[in-house]
């Protein structure tokens, strides 16, 4: 059936008047769209938008966007500013989308936000398939691939990964998975690899296969960005969960096949205000070494929940108070306290994993983003975690040993400068000295086509300026270099240089020790590669 827009901004007043959020304000008359226009732009706006903004518009790691604040804005400045982006992380889409799309965009953030439909366990689980039974799988490895050196890279624009041999560098497997795939991560084995689409869609692959393929899939709601498996002793490999920013809730799967054993919304009120929110949505989630817990984090009420997995249907959630907006995080070196990023708030909160606690909040730089963030021995400070930002060019180190630095602990010890802000990751191996900040989101092309390194022994040193999408020499195309990952050993670190669907990316593989070119892997597979994830690193928490 087709809901006309009246039907839809009906709807959404309706939504609005109930409290549901989605008109924040009265708005007056925005510009006219046909129902073509209006459903070319909110499939833009869902595809390229709703990440940062929210399904309802009303901000997290972007700006909230109701139509209060775009009608005051309109149709010029928001072009404009679709276009050009800002300094402080908004991508200067111009290079990515065309003029009318852009206006077309522009309108539409004046229209009230269209409310999505739930999508529950019925719909859920019509979505289920397991392809190959457990019964029906090998019982021991089918293959020859080296899988603790195995990449399942992000191909973000086709949907799919590729799975690449760390030792050949070659594509050993290309596998469809959902829309605009976004991460991967892998069971306490490393056996099943779990990727996840922004569609929510998930694919189960069992890496023991003769050739690498999906052996279930399910979609857990219609927009999503994290999966993570159980990894406490006794509990490997046996349940997964997924988070989704719409609707918001997370679901509790077996690890083997995916069937969906829980669904547990997360709408509620924020750490700050305690003001109802209609669409917290999940973002980081990690598995807990301490407890049978997944660490969920709810971005828009700010609370960091520990869900204990052990007794699904008397299931204990302790939710810890941090700061909104929580998005991404990892855990410090011994893996018991987890640091992980409330952005808009530019704080670091630290959750002890132990005591099922907050440890701290920390002030941190503009919007903190650090990936799973970086650990390693400051020569001063001791053991430290490390994060860079989107919304400025620092890097913050944070004492992480309050056994024996505890002066040092829960506090930023050192504050780096790197080359510019719209940084996204951050990474260093064990058995390296180096530490990679990316800075893919920089407006300035030099910057975010290049790497910043520092010395680890020396972090008084300037950094080190490597022009990896210029080594990559791939023609035109924005080449923005993202998310450093480390091989097994921590001997080399790889780049992605992510250029337009239609243009040549590539990955760029250097020698860890001498920072020099050791090779760039180019392949017409390699469409928009974006994450990369080495299964023994992944496996093991290794950052
Ligand atoms: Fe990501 C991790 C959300 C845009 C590449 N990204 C994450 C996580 C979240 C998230 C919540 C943590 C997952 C976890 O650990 O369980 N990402 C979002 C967004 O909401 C956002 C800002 C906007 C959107 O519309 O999706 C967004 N992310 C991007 C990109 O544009 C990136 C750069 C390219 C891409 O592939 O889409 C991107 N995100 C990544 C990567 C990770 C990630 C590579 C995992 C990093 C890691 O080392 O673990």
């Amino acid at each position: 059936m087709r809901i006309s827009i009246n039907r839809i901004r009906t709807l959404s007043m309706l939504a609005g008047l109930l409290g549901l959020g989605s008109v924040s304000a009265m708005a007056g008359t925005p510009p006219p769209l046909t129902e073509q226009e209006f459903e070319t732009a909110k499939k833009i706006y869902f595809e390229r938008c709703a990440g940062c903004h929210g399904v309802l518009r009303k901000g997290a790691t972007g700006k909230p966007l109701t139509p209060d604040i775009t009608q005051d804005h309109g149709n010029d400045y928001l072009t404009n500013f679709i276009t050009y982006g800002s300094p402080a992380g908004m991508p200067n889409w111009g290079d990515t989308l065309s003029k009318d799309q852009i206006e077309l965009l522009a309108k539409y953030l004046q229209h009230p936000p269209p409310f999505p439909p739930e999508f529950g366990m019925k719909e859920i689980k019509a979505t289920w398939k397991v392809v190959v039974p457990p019964e029906q799988r090998p019982t021991k490895k089918m293959n020859k691939i080296d899988l603790d050196n195995l990449f399942s890279v992000t191909l973000r624009d086709n949907g799919q990964v590729a799975l690449i041999d760390g030792n050949s560098k070659q594509i050993v497997g290309v596998v469809d998975t959902g829309y605009a795939v976004h991460i991967s991560r892998l069971s306490s084995s490393g056996r099943y690899l779990y990727v996840i689409g922004r569609d929510s869609k998930i694919n189960l692959i069992d890496l023991w296969m003769e050739t690498p393929a999906t052996v279930a899939e399910i979609k857990i709601g219609m927009e999503a960005r994290s999966v993570e498996t159980s990894k406490y002793k006794g509990w490997e490999d046996k349940l997964a969960i997924a988070g989704s920013y719409w609707p918001p809730h997370y679901v509790i799967m077996k690890g083997d096949t995916l069937e969906p054993v829980k669904i547990v919304s997360t709408r509620g009120t924020t750490v700050d205000t305690q003001d109802y929110h209609p669409e917290p949505r999940v973002a980081a989630i990690v598995a807990s070494h301490e407890h049978p817990d997944f660490i969920v984090n709810i971005k828009e009420t700010g609370k960091v929940l520990l869900v204990d997995y052990s007794d699904l249907d008397n299931m204990s959630v302790t939710s810890v108070d941090a700061a909104p907006f929580l998005h991404d995080g990892g855990w410090d070196s011994t893996k018991r306290y987890f640091l992980t990023a409330a952005n808009k708030s530019n704080k670091v909160a630290v959750v002890d994993s132990k005591t099922r606690k907050l440890a701290k909040l920390i002030d941190v730089g503009g919007i903190p983003h650090p990936g799973r963030g970086a650990n390693f021995l400051d020569p001063k400070f001791g053991p430290v975690w490390a994060t860079s930002h989107l919304g400025d060019e620092t890097i913050v180190l944070i004492g992480t040993d309050p056994a024996k630095h505890p002066d040092s602990a829960w506090k930023v010890v050192r504050t780096l400068k790197g080359q510019g802000g719209g940084s996204l990751f951050i990474k260093t191996h064990p058995k390296s000295s180096n530490l990679w900040v990316d800075t893919p989101l920089n407006p300035d092309t030099e910057v975010s086509q290049s790497i910043a390194v520092f010395d680890l022994k020396n972090l008084d040193k300037p950094f080190e300026v490597l022009p990896i999408a210029q080594w990559a020499d791939l023609g035109e195309g924005v080449k923005r270099v993202v998310q450093p990952e480390y091989n097994k050993d921590g001997s080399e670190v790889w780049f992605s240089v992510w250029n337009g669907k239609n243009q040549q990316s590539a990955i760029v593989v250097l020698d860890d020790k001498t920072r020099k070119l050791k090779t760039v892997i180019k392949d017409k597979r390699l469409v928009t590669p974006t994450g990369k994830f080495n299964v023994l690193n992944t496996v093991h928490d290794v950052y």
